[in-house]
């Protein structure tokens, strides 16, 4: 199936005791017998000493596949070490993959495709929830019917779970937003203050909404400004408001009605989220104070619900990759339910 020559650091990069470097390719046991002084043996681990020309770099473990041309080197985890052996590889026409996500095809070890479109999004998951409702998925297809494929094609919410939504907060100045997206956040990240335009540069963190990870986006609060600064950090946040997969809008019942409701024509798709609760009587269905807490429980329900994330899947079967998405398209299941190794790519 791949034809290219790829070696690919396994182990988280940074200094460790030990790192796996992964090479496969049509060349690895052309570079084995240039480069490893040792005798590879199929399917064991092998001591040897890995060199490059006269120089030793290291004395790896070394795993041999010799039906899918893979080999594990398992090398001290320094810094020198891992790059010699990378750059080596990269010399010898290796072409370094790196940072890819979902795990690229090389990473990943699997007996079936189910298997192998799991493991490669395992690591995009970042709640309990995401890793449960992943992993419950072979269990979850069991026992499908056809009648619900069209269902299942429309449930994005594994989608959502693997890709966390950019969520970007709006509103004008001192509407409360800094103050809802801490509250969001669990934690002080944004500058909260009294004074106008505080908030100049947008800031994004994750979030876990009960299960489902957003990125929060915090802006600046629109309004015309003299200031420069203040400004340039609002045509960038129209960027990412505009880019981002749900807007909330965030009405001040304190302030000023007209031009919140002139912002409020301007994004009609808007969540329309009424704030200040303590304070002062709601302008919106779904109203809370950041501060005190009140509503935001409905508010985290009300974002799952948008991204089909309310009631969150857990066992319900789901989709996940554009492969899933075509078979089922076509009336054929994703996966055979009891495992299997057909060779679908990915
Ligand atoms: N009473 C009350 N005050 C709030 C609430 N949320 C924010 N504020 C206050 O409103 C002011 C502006 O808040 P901030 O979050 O900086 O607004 P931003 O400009 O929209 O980011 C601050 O004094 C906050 O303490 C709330 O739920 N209730
Ligand atoms: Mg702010």
């Amino acid at each position: 199936m791949r034809e290219r020559n790829s070696v690919i650091l396994q182990t988280a990069p940074g200094v460790s005791a030990i790192a796996v470097i992964r090479l496969a390719g049509p060349q690895v046991a052309d570079f084995l017998s240039r480069h490893f002084v040792g005798r590879p043996a199929n399917g064991r681990a092998v001591h040897g000493k890995l060199v490059d020309g006269q120089r030793e770099l290291d004395d790896p473990l070394l795993l041999w596949d010799e039906s899918r041309q893979c080999a594990d080197i398992c090398t001290h985890g320094g810094r020198w070490v891992v790059h010699s052996v990378l750059e080596l590889a990269q010399r010898e026409d290796f072409s370094l993959v790196a940072n890819e996500l979902p795990l690229p095809g090389i990473a990943v070890d699997a007996a079936d495709a189910l298997e192998r479109e799991m493991t490669a999004a395992l690591p995009m998951a970042r709640t309990r929830e995401a890793i449960a409702t992943l992993l419950n998925q072979r269990k979850a297809w069991r026992d499908v019917q056809p009648g619900l494929y069209d269902q299942i094609l429309r449930d994005r919410s594994l989608q959502w779970l693997l890709n966390p939504p950019r969520i970007a907060i709006l509103g004008i100045p001192n509407a409360g937003k800094s103050t809802l997206a801490n509250a969001l956040f669990g934690r002080e990240q944004s500058i909260v203050a009294d004074v106008p335009g505080t908030t100049r540069d947008y800031v994004e963190e994750y979030a876990n909404l009960g299960g489902l990870a957003i990125r929060l986006v915090d802006t600046p609060g629109l309004r015309k400004t003299g200031d420069h600064i203040e400004a340039a950090a609002i045509g960038v946040s129209l960027g990412e408001i505009a880019s981002a997969d749900l807007r909330i809008l965030l009405l001040d019942p304190t302030q000023d009605h007209e031009s919140q409701r002139r912002l409020a024509d301007e994004y009609p798709d808007a969540l329309l989220v009424s704030g200040k609760r303590d304070v002062a009587a709601p302008i919106a269905d779904l109203s809370i104070s950041a501060k005190s807490g009140e509503g935001m429980a409905d508010l985290e329900q009300a974002i799952r619900r948008h991204f089909g994330c309310d009631p969150l899947p857990h066992t319900r079967p789901c989709i996940w990759t554009d492969r899933q998405r075509t078979r089922l398209s076509s009336g054929k299941l994703p996966f055979s339910p009891d495992g299997d190794s057909h060779t679908d790519s990915m």
